[in-house]
């Protein structure tokens, strides 16, 4: 089955927490912090590869998730780096985010790549934190956090050449007797459900063309996977509108031809504005009069009609070479690109709000919050007061303990960050080392 479409879970690695350690020589009897760095986690990185067609492998497996890295070390060591984890997908895949409804990569060639969701820093060891007046500092910089996300694959085909018209017309026996495809072929409705390629060679040039399952009326607002089916169409470069010119089921061709052409209208997305031409086929069983007939009305319209009989080979040449010229004529003009709406990584990854310090109330109690306040947060060692206080100057240097006391803050009243309380009173603030320490906090 061809599977065009996957919603997954990604997660990045969480990097390592910075390690807090002391030397321990014997006869030093005060050895100085050696806590190393954490490793970076990994990153989710999601590549087009060559090998795949379909996303068939992740109706199987929904969740994804990259190596964490690891916690420093004593003696300065570093912790490892998580293992990023590359995710394959079909070139031709949208990858794009649940949340934000926006497309974080368009992966239209071979090799495309992008990193989907980044691993966390690697937190610094207590060794860093090490300065003329903090000989032993009792604390380390947390690992930054993993970042997960929704995401939905998509997968449209690309192709140079679509093949587009009423089911049982012969676009699948058009792509069988032009390339090396090998296309089910039968009398019903519908034999093609899922998009078939194949590679047309012809002089020392080749195009890809895609067997499209057949459309009907209605097919723009779904009627018989329509709409599914229209996506593939979106990713093509020009199209071939195959109709029964001896209209065998009773249709009449020129009515298919308009109705088909109003399907794709009605879908947008220029579908309209490809390049068509027209392959009168089924001719083996069409009189000369329905062939004229058609022909007239459709070139009536500007449009280039070539007769066929796909199965005996009868005029698939001259067709193709029609296809090839006009690809020429495309890869010449500039190309046009999808118009998306992109999701920015980079008010992802540097947020505006990340340094901000939210305020709330909670009846007497000030309440905290902020992305940075919360990692430096869990980076505090309770137990030390060298680090408590560090966490109280990167707040006091923010502009938040003015905007308290805007807000009524008194001596004695309660702040809140998190789990973890405290009693405000002013004259805390200053001493010489917090001044040093909050200054180089920024
Ligand atoms: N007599 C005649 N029969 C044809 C011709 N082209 C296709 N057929 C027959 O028409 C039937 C349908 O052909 P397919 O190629 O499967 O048609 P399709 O457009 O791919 O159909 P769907 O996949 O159902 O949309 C088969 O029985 C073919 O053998 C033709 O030029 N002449
Ligand atoms: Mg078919």
């Amino acid at each position: 089955m061809f599977v065009d479409r996957a919603k997954i879970t990604i997660r990045s690695g969480k990097g390592g927490n910075g390690s807090v350690s002391f030397r321990r020589e014997p006869f030093v009897p005060q050895g100085g912090p050696d806590g190393g760095d954490g490793g970076k986690g990994g990153d989710i990185v999601i590549r087009a590869d060559e090998g795949l067609r379909t996303l068939m492998d992740f109706r199987y497996k929904r969740k994804y998730e990259a190596e964490n890295g690891e916690d420093g070390k004593k003696k300065k060591c570093f912790g490892k780096k998580g293992a990023d984890l590359v995710i394959r997908v079909p070139a031709g895949t949208v990858v794009i985010d649940d949340a934000s409804g926006k497309v974080m990569k368009d992966l239209v060639h071979h090799g495309d790549s992008f990193v989907a969701a980044k691993g966390g820093k690697g937190g610094k060891g207590n060794v860093n934190f090490k300065n003329s007046v903090r000989q032993a500092p009792n604390f380390a910089e947390a690992g930054g956090l993993a970042q997960e996300r929704q995401i939905t694959l998509i997968l449209k085909l690309i192709a140079d050449v679509g093949l587009v018209g009423f089911p049982n017309v012969g676009k699948s026996t058009l792509l069988s007797v032009s390339t090396s495809a090998d296309p089910k072929i039968a009398n019903y409705h519908f034999t093609t459900i899922t998009p078939n390629l194949g590679v047309v060679s012809m002089y020392d040039q080749s195009f890809i063309m895609a067997d499209i399952p057949g459309l009907i009326e209605g097919a723009h607002t779904g009627a018989g996977l329509g709409l599914d089916f229209l996506k593939h169409i979106e990713r093509t470069r020009m199209l071939i509108h195959v109709v029964d010119v001896s209209g065998s089921e009773g249709r009449d061709p020129k009515e298919d031809f308009d109705k088909i052409n109003h399907e794709l209208a009605s879908y947008g997305k220029k579908l309209m504005n490809k390049p068509q031409i027209v392959a009168a086929n089924k001719m083996d069983m069409a009189t000369q009069e329905q062939y004229e007939a058609f022909k007239a009305y459709v070139e009536e319209k500007g449009y280039q009609v070539f007769p066929l009989s796909a199965p005996i080979n009868e005029g698939v040449r001259p067709l193709m070479n029609a296809a090839l010229q006009e690809l020429q004529r495309l890869s010449k003009l500039p190309q046009e690109e999808d118009s998306y709406e992109y999701f920015d990584f980079e008010a992802e990854g540097e947020e505006a709000d990340y340094r901000e310090i939210y305020i709330d109330r909670d009846g007497p109690v000030f309440v905290l919050t902020g992305k940075q306040l919360l990692k430096i947060f869990n980076s505090t060692n309770f137990n030390d007061m060298g680090s408590i206080r560090y966490l109280y100057k990167y707040i006091e240097n923010k502009g938040a303990v003015d905007k308290l006391k805007d807000m009524g803050l008194q001596d004695g009243d309660t702040i809140r960050i998190i789990d973890y309380e405290f009693e405000y009173y002013d004259e805390a603030a200053a001493t010489s080392e917090e001044e040093e320490d909050g200054n180089r906090r920024q």
